[in-house]
């Protein structure tokens, strides 16, 4: 990120443990991956961490902790027990973390818990709000925060928020239970670029906001009123060089020989998670126990190591979990340990990072089977901590992990006979493979490391910044409208080009419901009727329905793409040389997928025909359009045809028609001093190519275009004609000295 940005880190927690010693407060900063990473930004010039630090400060140490912790660039968001209680192990815990992880009879949606959540993502807002300017970039992390990015977009719309979920997002079918769906992807959409660690989150999440929010994804680009929002996946890595230099140290090395003779030089297997329900730790010792049984002859030769990381265990879920863990754990032991050997040695503590050092570099076998992770560093960790690059990791499918350590044996951890067989080859596997898995994964591990992560979010967020930016000197301004219309109102001879749907009127489920409302014929008839104008309608539409909606309108056409057109006198004229020989083969395939795709349906056109798929249900309608393009493509190219992908529809034509072709024939017949083309899909690029570089050239919508201007929608188009036509805005007058039109209200069709 450009270093004159002051860069400013939110999250739940800040990286610091704050102890309270009776009024007295101590402070040792985290370890984790994440503060290590994050440590390269707000350690940096102005930078600074803003987040709670995870105890209840009474009101007369405030002042005190505030100083403590300004000196480590951290700047503290209080809690009282009620919001950590409500907030953070209430609607953070207990709704998100379970919904979010796949465990949706886990979810709470408690009433309480969310007005909670709402006040302490305002608390973190006014807190934020004092310190940051509109030129600072402000990076936001995690479940806990998921309002916030638009809280602070509302009290300063310019300024730079990035948005990084480090749990999944989850499909929308699971999504959509949440009462307050709504919110929860409005407040996320307050930042300019989300992250999230895989392609299928992004890919659930721009799913929930086209299917609840109805906003239009092109690729992974989102139109959040006129800002373009970025959805992306960036998984996070580790500080591999800690870990890698970590397992040479002269301790490991010590602690590592004595490990091996303590257990005998028996083989190691080691797994480490917090307790949680979305670690699959049942469903570990299930396979586990299945191994024994299965190979007996690995009794006495086995050991694995379960490290679990006490959490919550207050919880009812979470104190299930511990009692059900711990009586498998005495059970398996019991039933297949000797008075010399015992198969799991199990602890319910947190361990010093170079005792995790050493377990990794021990074990033969690292087990991380999660039912769900965002990501999981635990992995990442034992494949740094490889030196010798001997040793297998077994790895859950359903880790976020598993996109990038494809060398891994990978598991279902539902799958507990597979699983099970899964762990047998990992400890047979010989040292030859295990090297080449390995290396290949520490490959992955040491190239996409935490500082690379973080580098990637940040330059990728100035990038979107930037596209912003240049997308907004397009967007036709107060300025630019009256330069514009200063143009228009010189000029003698006018040539205005306007495309229909999508351009003048919005697109309807039922294109012959696109019918013009009276104020947008009395604006076109303004238009027609001004001697100086020559106004063509240049439409894909059939020409009848043309004629039929806009007949007496004193405008040229082109409808069909150019396939007819309609001169000044009102004669329509078509072009006789089209072939039509390929229509009975396209029609025949159209209408395949037209009886099996229930909502879409054949357009009939005099040289092309169309298939809709805009009453289809979301995701269908496009899986099916690419099964039809895919079938019809080499027809097309063996017949000269051309296939066009419009909003929600496939069209088949001629090649030898086109917009820039029929509006070319408009261009000279006459010399004009303003010539002016509009449009809003691809079809209405080859009018802006046909177009002199003198013209002006409109694009609707924000995707990709040749034309020189933007408008964000049909309603701007009709409100900057009006400014052209000078007439009076419904509800306003005098529109040219307004330097806001696009809140005017036009009816909807
Ligand atoms: P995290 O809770 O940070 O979650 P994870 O990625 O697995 O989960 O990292 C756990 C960390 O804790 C590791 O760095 C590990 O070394 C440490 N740890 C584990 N057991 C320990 C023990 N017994 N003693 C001491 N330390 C221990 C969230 C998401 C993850 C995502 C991360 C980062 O839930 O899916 O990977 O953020 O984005």
């Amino acid at each position: 990120m450009s270093s004159t940005k002051r860069i400013l880190i939110v999250s739940n927690r800040l990286p610091v443990k704050i102890q309270d010693n009776e009024g007295e407060f101590t402070y040792q900063n985290s370890e984790g991956g994440l503060a290590t990473g994050l440590s390269s930004v707000y350690q940096q010039g102005d930078n600074i961490w803003i987040g709670w630090p995870g105890a209840v400060v009474a009101d007369n140490q405030k002042l005190k902790v505030i100083g403590a912790l300004e000196e480590r660039k951290l700047h503290p968001v209080f809690l009282t027990e009620e919001e950590v209680s409500d907030f953070y192990e209430g609607f953070s815990n207990e709704t998100i973390w379970p919904l979010f992880h796949y465990f949706p009879s886990y979810a709470q949606f408690e009433p309480r818990y969310w007005d909670v959540y709402k006040s302490v993502n305002e608390k973190y807002a006014e807190i934020i709000l004092n310190i940051a300017t509109k030129d600072d970039v402000i990076w936001i992390h995690d479940y806990q925060l998921m309002l916030l990015p638009s809280l602070i977009r509302k009290k300063l719309p310019g300024v730079t928020i990035g948005f990084f979920q480090h749990i999944p997002f989850p499909s929308y079918e699971i999504f959509r239970l949440l009462p307050w769906r709504k919110e929860i992807l409005c407040g996320i959409l307050g930042a300019d670029l989300v992250g999230f660690h895989t392609y299928d989150d992004t890919r659930h999440f721009i799913d929930s906001v086209t299917r609840i929010l109805g906003n239009t994804a092109i690729a992974n680009e989102l139109m959040v009123e006129d800002r373009k929002v970025v959805i992306d996946a960036f998984p996070i890595g580790i500080d591999y060089e800690k870990f890698h230099k970590l397992s040479e140290d002269a301790t490991v090395r010590r602690n590592e020989r004595k490990l091996k003779k303590l257990i005998n030089n028996n083989k190691l297997l080691i797994s480490i998670d917090r307790l949680d329900y979305s670690k699959g730790i049942l469903h570990r010792l299930k396979a586990f126990r299945l191994l024994l049984e299965r190979y007996p002859d690995l009794k006495g030769n086995i050991r694995l190591i379960q490290l679990i990381v006490p959490s919550r265990d207050n919880v009812a879920q979470y104190k299930e979990l511990k009692e059900e863990m711990n009586r498998m754990v005495t059970d398996i032991n019991g039933d297949f340990g000797t008075f010399s050997w015992q198969p799991i040695h199990h602890f319910y503590r947190s361990f010093p990072v170079n005792l995790l050092s050493t377990l990794y570099k021990a074990a033969d076998v690292a087990l991380v089977t999660p039912m769900r992770d965002g990501m999981n560093l635990v992995c990442k960790e034992y494949v740094a901590s490889k030196v010798d690059k001997k040793g297998v990791l077994v790895l859950s499918e359903m880790a976020g992990a598993s996109r990038e350590l494809s060398e891994a044996l990978m598991v279902n951890p539902n799958d507990i006979w597979d699983f099970c067989e899964k762990i047998y080859a990992a400890l047979e596997m010989p040292e030859a493979e295990q090297k080449r898995r390995m290396t290949s994964m520490q490959d992955v591990v040491s190239k996409f490391d935490v500082f690379t992560w973080v580098k990637n979010f940040t330059e990728r967020l100035e990038e979107v910044k930037e596209q912003q930016l240049s997308l907004s000197t397009r967007i036709i301004n107060f300025e630019t409208r009256s330069k514009i219309a200063s143009q228009y109102q010189k000029a003698a001879k006018r040539l205005i080009l306007l495309d229909y749907d999508g351009t003048l009127v919005p697109f309807q489920n039922n294109i012959y419901s696109a019918v013009p409302d009276a104020p947008l014929l009395n604006l076109l008839e303004k238009l027609c009727n001004d001697p100086l104008n020559k106004l063509v309608i240049t439409s894909g539409r059939d020409y009848k329905t043309l004629n039929t909606w806009l007949g007496h309108l004193n405008a040229g056409m082109i409808a069909e793409h150019g396939a007819w057109y309609r001169t000044l006198d009102g004669q329509w004229h078509n072009r006789r040389d089209l072939n039509n020989e390929w229509r009975n083969e396209v029609y025949n395939v159209m209408d395949v997928y037209a009886r099996r795709t229930p909502g879409s349906y054949i357009e009939e056109k005099s040289y092309s025909l169309v298939w809709h798929y805009r009453r289809v249900e979301e995701g269908l309608g496009e899986l099916r359009a690419r099964a039809l393009m895919d079938d019809i493509k080499h027809f097309i190219a063996d017949h000269g045809l051309q296939l066009l992908q419009g909003n929600k529809v496939i069209e088949i034509k001629s090649m030898a028609i086109n917009k820039g072709k029929a509006a070319k024939r408009w261009l000279e017949k006459d010399d004009y001093d303003f010539i002016m083309a509009i449009g809003d899909d691809h079809t209405d690029e080859d009018t802006f190519k046909a177009m002199p570089s003198s013209a002006v050239t409109i694009k609707v919508g924000n995707s990709p275009s040749s034309a020189i201007y933007t408008l964000n929608s049909y309603k701007e188009v009709r409100n900057f004609l009006s400014v052209l036509a000078n007439e009076e805005m419904p509800g306003e007058q005098n529109m040219l000295r307004k330097a806001i039109i696009s809140d005017v209200q036009w009816p909807r069709n």
